[in-house]
């Protein structure tokens, strides 16, 4: 029996969540083309071959500027340290730029045992995996290297082999038929932030937050869950609305499908949409999106 922490690091859009969601089967953690849709650490749990990784979704690693910000980039940061294995997610069509070596600099002090996954393999001529590989090696001392595509799943099975052999020997920490520790308060929280990601455009995705205040099992086994989206100027509940109700409309049935599917169940979604300043310098908003403070 094996089983061991493994932390997935990079920076943001490098293709960690869709990683986890391709490694653990199920839609666990969101994703979207926009950076810093992922907030807190999520737990992916995947069983091969009588091993069990715990694989941690983590913020991507970007400049700070505000507190949430910094507490995004801090919790990444204990889940690399706290993990056996760290991967380094490096989407290999971008390359390497200034953001990427100050990640390089930093897993030097955090990481013992690191894997590069070189990402997004779909997007670029085999040719110029070898040398990327290479490049980052000079930089940092690097345990193995994988190339896959988490998107179209090449390569993933390898990475998930590797895994199972290399994590430490020990009891399992989780149910084996336990696909997260998320509980599902969060999940349909993230849910729902998922579509207004997609929804929404600009600073909007940024700017709110989603809270469960009711989760409740009905007596048809049927999920009646009740949300709040906190945005923090008046203009953004009108946008979040949409003209007669359409938007908020198409977010909550979104969200209800994605849920549904995920706890295997019918779920009624009910959101409201509050607004309140500042929310994001608030320790209570922040400790229930899941971050560490
Ligand atoms: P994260 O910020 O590192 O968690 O990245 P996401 O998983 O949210 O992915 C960011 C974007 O990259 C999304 O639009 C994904 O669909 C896309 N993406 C992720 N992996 C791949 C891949 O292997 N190939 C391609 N072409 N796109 C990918
Ligand atoms: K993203
Ligand atoms: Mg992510």
């Amino acid at each position: 029996m094996r089983c061991g922490f493994v932390a997935l690091i990079g920076a943001p859009n490098a293709g960690k969540s869709t990683l986890l969601n391709q490694m653990v089967g199920a839609k666990l953690s969101i994703v979207s083309p926009k950076a810093q849709t992922t907030r807190m650490r999520i737990l992916g749990i995947v069983m091969h071959q009588q091993s069990q990784i715990l694989l941690v979704d983590t913020p991507g690693i970007f400049k700070p500027k505000r507190r949430l910000d910094e507490l995004m980039v801090s919790n990444a940061w204990t889940g690399a340290v706290d993990s056996d294995i760290t991967l380094f997610i490096l989407d290999a069509h971008n390359g390497l730029n200034e953001e990427i070596n100050h990640i390089i600099q930093k897993l030097k002090e955090t990481s013992r045992r690191i894997w590069l996954v070189l990402n997004k393999i779909d997007k670029i001529i085999p040719q110029k995996l070898l040398p990327l590989a290479d490049q980052v090696n000079s930089l940092l001392s690097i345990e193995r290297s994988f190339m896959v595509s988490a998107k179209k799943g090449n390569g993933v099975n390898d990475l998930m082999e590797a895994l199972a052999k290399e994590v430490p020997e020990g009891p399992w920490l989780y149910p084996d038929d336990d696909l997260t520790n998320l509980p599902d308060r969060l999940l349909a929280a993230e849910l729902v932030r998922e579509q207004i990601f997609m929804k929404t455009h600009e600073e909007i995705p940024y700017a709110i937050t989603v809270e469960t205040e009711s989760f409740k099992e009905k007596s048809d086994h049927s999920i009646r869950v009740d949300l709040v989206i906190y945005v923090s100027k008046p203009n953004h509940k009108a946008i979040i609305i949409g003209h007669q109700g359409q938007k908020i409309r198409m977010i909550g049935e979104r969200a209800r499908k994605e849920l549904s599917r995920l706890l295997e169940r019918p779920c009624h979604v009910f959101l409201t949409v509050k607004e309140r300043k500042n929310w994001d310098s608030e320790n209570n908003r922040l400790k229930a999106i899941g971050l560490d403070l």
